[in-house]
């Protein structure tokens, strides 16, 4: 199982705090003690396995709870896959490589979507070697940290704020709004081309909960009145990340 996305609420005044409850015949697996606090989107990376025979395996069943510590916990949906319909089935049996699944987890009290679990199931004989069992490490990326280096150099076409007819223009660079930086000003611009050559570093890490995005923004600096905001650029760094 791998991450949960849009979990319904069952807390009054904030998130849910979800945990994985997942049963196939006798045996089940309670991640209670992991539960997530304030989670909508919880990540599980987690491998569940189960032994049963073909044909009568019984369902697997995925319920996801939210955890309260006063209170009993409450179920805010669950899914279920039918074991026999996957191992009877030629075309599922012969993907190699079984697609992962977004399955929409509900509650009896509604017919409305509660959520959704992405997984992806395989079944193998057991009696097959270990050694010839693939072997999934579906622990998450770890977090690593990175530093941005980056250099404004210049610009065109800024258009002009100040009555004179030109710009005293700064650019404001940041990943995250608590850590904003300025590259010095440009006083005196007309032509719209300030130039900068200014090194600026960031220190990120990733993977992380928010976009990676890069802003740029251009702004007019005013000694006497607030600075007026010009305009703006995103980068998104994700794919840089990603390669
Ligand atoms: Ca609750
Ligand atoms: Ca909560
Ligand atoms: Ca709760």
């Amino acid at each position: 199982v791998l991450e949960g996305f849009d979990f319904a609420s069952r807390d009054i005044g904030s998130f849910s705090d979800p945990y994985l409850f997942v049963r196939c015949g006798n045996r089940e697996f309670s991640e209670r003690d992991n539960y997530q606090l304030d989670e909508p989107n919880p990540k599980f990376y987690k491998l569940f396995e189960f032994t049963g025979e073909f044909p009568g395996a019984p369902t697997i069943e995925i319920e996801a709870y939210d955890f309260d510590d006063l209170f009993g916990d409450d179920l805010i949906g669950k899914t279920s896959i039918d074991l026999d319909d996957r191992f009877f089935n030629g075309d599922w049996q012969a993907i190699e490589e079984k697609p992962i699944e977004y399955r929409q987890i509900y509650h009896d009290s509604t017919s409305l979507s509660q959520g959704v679990i992405t997984c992806w199931l395989e079944i193998e004989p057991s009696n097959k070697q270990s050694k010839q069992q693939k072997v999934w490490d579906i622990s998450p990326e770890p977090v690593k940290d990175y530093q941005i280096r980056l250099s404004v150099m210049d610009t065109k076409n800024v258009p002009c704020e100040d009555f004179e007819g030109v710009s005293d223009v700064f650019i404001r660079c940041y990943v995250d709004d608590d850590d904003k930086k300025d590259t010095d000003t440009h006083f005196r611009c007309s032509s719209g081309a300030a130039s900068f050559n200014y090194r600026i570093m960031f220190d990120v890490k990733s993977p992380r909960q928010n976009p990676l995005l890069l802003v740029l923004q251009a702004w007019d600096f005013d000694l006497f009145k607030s600075n007026d905001y010009i305009c703006e650029w995103t980068l998104d760094l994700e794919e840089v990340f990603k390669n």
